[in-house]
């Protein structure tokens, strides 16, 4: 059975320290988090709740989990990613009040499972995921919780896809907030937070430059818009490859050069993966790039680049920095991968996931996902269910308060006018 992180770790006072300082730092810059906490500590909303976590443990994490826990619920946590957890965040959030994370970095897939199971030992009344390992988990191994679990919420665009395709065959027990896909999210998120972090965890491990490189992005969803559009902002010269040809289009018209990845291969210095989709850089691809190409990738999961027949193909591998593995070709090129192929935002040493205040609103949207299932579960039939409008606008509108944004108001006039047909010319 899987221990609490701080039952495994040498020195759990000075690691709880030390994530307790990232936690602070993190909430400070966490409003909509902050303005839930005074009503959730007032309401107590969650009391009598057991909130069963699987996302990436770090600090803006640990400030959910905690913000939960002090609206009343018992919170059991555990990471969505082998590499993506801070052990010393984890220590601290295990040492909060209703809390237990058993989150560790650098498992391997047994204790990682272990760890899911650990936290379904709590009985969750509620799930909330960022990939839908929970509720696969609950489905497969613990489907006597479904009748006393509320609902669910899930964080990101592949978790959001698979319960989708679940809900489809008809095997999805009970209903999950598509958290992802609200506007409040997906595109903040998806767009400014992968776009930044995953370029500034690239730059950090590598200490390379990105102007005048060529920078390949995969996927021109949400995410890769946001890894372009940074990259462009950042001098280097983007090409997109796309499958959906009116995403192809948009990328052509934002003026970035589009081409199939057999073409991209030859041409790019550094490859960024956001499809979502296994396969994306194969070994084809492999054989025709240059001597020194950065590959990372920012999908939710490690399958975009083809790691095994990199392998397959390389006469040797080293690490070449820390978080970066060269494989060195029989020509003597060097192919270097970030992060295992794991998200590159997450997953190297250094990285610190999105940025803050993007996570604040991706958690504030959380939270009150969670309240409103507590509030109204009994209107949501088991499947995936768009969050409600007036949710994702109550988050919107603490988040201009607190960034001192004001904002127009329709008149009765306007209301009106918007609402009806008859008006023509
Ligand atoms: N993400 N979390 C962080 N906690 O630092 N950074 C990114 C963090 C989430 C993001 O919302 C995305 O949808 C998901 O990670 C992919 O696993």
């Amino acid at each position: 059975m899987t221990a609490p992180i701080s039952e495994r770790l040498d020195d759990v006072e000075s690691a709880r320290e030390s994530g307790r300082r990232k936690m602070d730092w993190a909430a400070q810059h966490m409003p909509i988090c902050a303005s839930l906490r005074e009503e959730f500590e007032t309401d107590r909303p969650f009391a009598g709740e057991r909130i069963g976590m699987a996302m990436h443990v770090e600090a803006k994490t640990a400030v959910l989990a905690e913000l939960l826990a002090q609206g009343g619920a018992e919170v059991a946590i555990t990471g969505c990613n082998p590499l993506s957890t801070h052990d010393d965040v984890s220590a601290a959030l295990d040492a909060v009040d209703g809390v237990t994370s058993y989150a560790e970095r650098g498992v391997d897939d047994e204790a990682y499972y272990a760890a899911i199971e650990a936290v379904l030992e709590h009985e969750p009344t509620i799930t909330v995921d960022d990939g839908m390992d929970l509720v696969a988990a609950v489905h497969e191994d613990y489907p006597e919780l479904i009748d006393t679990i509320v609902g669910g919420a899930e964080e990101t665009t592949t978790g959001v896809h698979r319960l989708r395709a679940m809900d489809a065959d008809g095997e999805l027990d009970y209903p999950v907030f598509a958290v992802n896909d609200t506007p409040m999210k997906r595109l903040f998120d998806n767009v400014h937070g992968t776009g930044e972090s995953s370029l500034a965890s690239i730059a950090m491990t590598t200490n390379l430059s990105w102007a005048g490189k060529t920078v390949v992005v995969a996927g021109y969803g949400h995410c890769g818009k946001g890894v372009a559009k940074k990259a462009s902002g950042q001098n280097a010269d983007v090409v997109v490859t796309e499958v959906e040809p009116r995403r192809a289009l948009e990328a052509h018209m934002e003026g970035y050069d589009v081409m199939p990845m057999a073409e991209a291969a030859e041409a790019g210095d550094v490859f960024i993966t956001t499809t979502g989709n296994r396969d994306v850089i194969v070994e084809d691809h492999f054989e025709n790039m240059q001597d020194g190409v950065l590959l990372a990738n920012a999908g939710h999961f490690d399958v975009e680049i083809d790691l095994d027949a990199l392998a397959s193909i390389a006469a040797d591998t080293y690490e070449a920095r820390d978080g970066v593995r060269a494989y060195e070709m029989a020509d003597g090129r060097r192919l270097n991968v970030l992060a295992e192929g794991r998200l590159v935002n997450l997953a190297t040493p250094i990285a610190l996931g999105h940025p803050v205040e993007v996570m604040d609103q991706s958690f504030g949207i959380q939270a009150v996902c969670v309240r409103e299932l507590v509030e109204n579960g009994d209107a949501y039939d088991a499947g995936v269910h768009d969050v409600p409008d007036r949710l994702d606008k109550e988050v919107a509108e603490v988040k201009l308060a607190a960034e001192g944004v004001d904002f127009d108001g329709l008149t009765d006039e306007q209301a009106e006018y918007m609402d009806s047909w008859q008006h023509g010319t």
